[in-house]
């Protein structure tokens, strides 16, 4: 899969995918994450990117002109299956979500910055709008590191058997067991010992159980979605 990522804030996406996993992901060239610094493509000698809003209100916009040789540029390369616009507006991320996206081979992905982008960037160039939940954040950047992740660690081959992304959480909309490692004991803290019985058959059980109360404890909503 490639990414191609337009911010105003580079830096800030330099190291979230340099790291375990989806630096494996890139390794192996299961994922390419490019980034692109939307000033590049600014306006005049200062390489403006956005402007005082229209009928007033406080905050910059950012103008469409810089945005719209960027992606005609990026466009010029690749035919991308979506658009992307991450702003707290948007559709929220959620696992299938991702999981649809995770089959895609191109992707763009526009991080909002200030008030947001001139709406025509929406309108003629968007094709999708994502939100990673309902709180603000400064900008989309982090937005976007969030939804690189979850959709990388999905792509074929890039988690193992042993992390295989059919256990996570939301997967089976279920959250995932609780999960011990080395000592049995500590400071009289032990653990359960179905775990250490050797039995699987009792053993995927305990976890289904625990995996369903968890779920009916903390977030019951899971269990009323539909299909
Ligand atoms: Cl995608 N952008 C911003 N600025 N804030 C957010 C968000 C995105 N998702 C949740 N909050």
């Amino acid at each position: 899969m490639h990414i191609d990522i337009i911010t105003v804030l580079p830096e800030l996406l330099e190291s979230p995918f340099q790291h375990s996993i989806l630096k494996r992901a890139q390794q192996k060239g299961l994922l390419k994450v490019e980034v692109h610094d939307l000033r590049a493509y600014g306006l005049g000698r200062h390489q403006q990117v956005d402007d005082y809003p229209y009928g007033g209100g406080a905050g910059m916009v950012m103008m469409v002109e810089p945005i719209a040789r960027c992606m005609e540029e990026l466009q010029a390369r690749r035919t991308y299956d979506e658009l992307i616009y991450l702003t707290p507006d948007g559709q929220t991320l959620d696992q299938p979500m991702a999981n649809a996206l995770s089959l895609q081979q191109n992707l763009l992905l526009l991080c909002g910055h200030y008030k947001g982008v001139d709406e025509r960037v929406r309108e003629h160039y968007i094709t999708r709008e994502i939100s990673i939940g309902d709180y603000v954040l400064s900008g989309g950047e982090l937005a976007a590191a969030v939804l690189v992740d979850a959709i990388g660690r999905l792509l074929p081959g890039v988690l193992g058997d042993e992390t295989s992304a059919l256990f996570d959480s939301f997967q089976d909309r279920l959250l995932a067991p609780p999960v011990y490692t080395r000592p049995e004991e500590f400071r009289g803290w032990k653990v359960p010992e179905v775990l250490l019985s050797g039995n699987f058959a009792r053993i995927e059980a305990w976890r289904n159980e625990q995996a369903e109360r968890r779920t009916r404890e903390r977030r019951p909503d899971l269990l009323e979605e539909e299909e």
